[in-house]
């Protein structure tokens, strides 16, 4: 018997600055490294995006018209501070206060994450985080967002993905870095994130704030031993690094051990630690769009392969090998699809962790079709997600705490790695990869059914 929704549950969805906004150098806005990074050929940049800048009122009134209870959305440091740090933007802290100001009015709870894959290109080109003066200048950013927001956001989230910026540092930042330079930046962001969390509880004792990372539970390709040493050598260093860190403050022994063998491991200056482990998080947000699957790497690198997506490789050399779950079907762009170890994840997480759970992202980019008669029916997309909220009421049901759902994404955006062809919105937006149309907002199926769930609380 599955256990209802509870009330007051965060139905909403979710964007990100770089990939709705556009609005590229507008009202004083400096550079990201999403301006420098490199765009597949024959892909979107981010420049106009779904031009939600200049629109926001208008997506406002039709994230109300489904009922959202939260909507998730990351603001563009660049824009408060155009230089990374310094002179504080008025005109961006203004779009911000408009954003926020017009979802109040639907009584929407902002969910905002302070940073969201677009570091300023300043503070990029002067080490980015592998530079300490990174967190500081991410502490001021935090003080600025809570002084200026703290009196009417609720709920913030710190760094999205901040492991897939790790593990796939390069894809997402189009630069190569070396590993052993992401897990220096990854300690910085770790300390950012503290610091963050300590100055929120600080200034705002009724605020809420978490980490945002991509978590799914690493399945071994089969029972044999060493494909499951591989999956728990995976879920340590994908997984649990990040929130063990988040909520202990500690790096766990697999992880570390990893990165000692590897030669990865940080420079740790004294009291990093000590901090590391007074901040708490109030709850834990994750990102789930599929499980993974892996096996034992023999550690020639040659068995290092690709699971299908262009830009993701999985593995690497010696410690796992990406691998194809037979079992599960696939999104047009290959994405294995598995309701089922979303519900898995929730347990692992609940069970480590004994925190609140809001799942920040979850969704299916596809190549949606607008009909002759002005339809979108996006009927796989509604599967997706009605399958996953069959989980989610399980988890529930298992008695894991869960208080929101936000998908990806609340509005047609510009893709991280496949431009804007690839959608998710529950609200189409009319343009092409390069030619921009009249930009019209429609209402796919999936806005409908969505709006149905939210009123039904779940039951549709
Ligand atoms: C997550 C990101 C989002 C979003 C999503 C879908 O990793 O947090 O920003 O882009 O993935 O990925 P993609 O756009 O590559 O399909």
């Amino acid at each position: 018997n599955a256990k209802k929704f509870p009330d007051n549950f965060l139905w909403g969805a979710s964007t990100s600055a770089y990939q709705v906004e556009g609005g590229a150098g507008q009202d004083g806005k400096g550079p990201s490294v999403i301006d420098i990074k490199r765009i597949p050929e024959g892909t979107t940049d981010y420049k106009v995006a779904s031009d939600h800048y200049n629109r926001y009122k208008e997506d406002v009134a039709l994230f109300a018209e489904m009922g959202f209870k939260t909507y998730r959305f990351s603001i563009a440091w660049s824009r408060i501070f155009p230089n990374g740090t310094g002179e504080v933007n008025q005109q961006g802290i203004e779009f911000y206060n408009n954003l926020i100001n017009e979802l109040l009015k639907y009584d929407i709870e902002p969910l905002v994450t302070m940073y969201h894959f677009d570091l300023p290109l300043s503070l990029h080109e002067k080490g980015g985080w592998g530079n300490r003066e990174t967190v500081d200048a991410f502490e001021t950013y935090a003080k600025t967002l809570f002084e200026y927001y703290g009196d009417r956001v609720k709920y913030w989230l710190t760094i999205n993905e901040q492991n897939m910026m790790i593990l796939h540092g390069s894809a997402i930042l189009g630069s190569d870095v070396s590993k052993k330079e992401l897990y220096q930046q990854n300690h910085h962001m770790l300390l950012a994130q503290a610091k963050a969390m300590v100055l929120c509880h600080n200034m705002l004792p009724n605020a809420k704030i978490g980490p945002a990372p991509n978590i799914s539970y690493i399945y071994p390709a089969s029972s044999k031993p060493e494909d499951m040493l591989a999956a728990n050598n995976f879920n340590a260093i994908r997984n649990w690094l990040y929130l063990d860190m988040a909520v202990y403050g500690r790096y766990n022994h697999v992880a570390w051990s990893y990165m000692e063998e590897h030669g990865y491991t940080p420079t740790i200056l004294d009291g990093d630690m000590e901090m590391l482990r007074n901040a708490k998080p109030d709850f834990i947000a994750f990102n789930y769009y599929t499980s993974k699957t892996v096996a034992e790497s023999k550690g020639d690198g040659q068995d290092v392969n690709n699971t299908g997506d262009q830009e993701i490789v999985i593995g690497e050399a010696g410690v796992y090998k990406g691998h194809t779950n037979e079992n599960l079907p696939k999104t047009e762009f290959g994405w294995e699809i598995d309701p089922v170890g979303f519900r898995i994840t929730f347990r692992e997480i609940y069970s480590r962790y004994n925190l609140p759970l809001i799942v920040t992202e979850n969704g299916l980019g596809a190549f949606d079709r607008l009909e002759e008669d002005g339809t979108v029916r996006d009927t796989y997309r509604i599967e997706y997600l009605r399958k996953h909220i069959e989980q989610i009421q399980l988890a529930i049901s298992d008695g894991v705490e869960v208080f929101g759902y936000c998908p990806w994404a609340a509005i047609d955006l510009v893709s991280t790695h496949q431009g804007s062809k690839k959608r998710y919105g529950f609200i189409f937006v009319n343009r092409d990869e390069f030619d921009l149309k009249d930009m019209k907002r429609i209402r796919k199926e999936s806005f409908y059914w969505y709006k149905k769930v939210i009123e039904t609380n779940g039951d549709d």
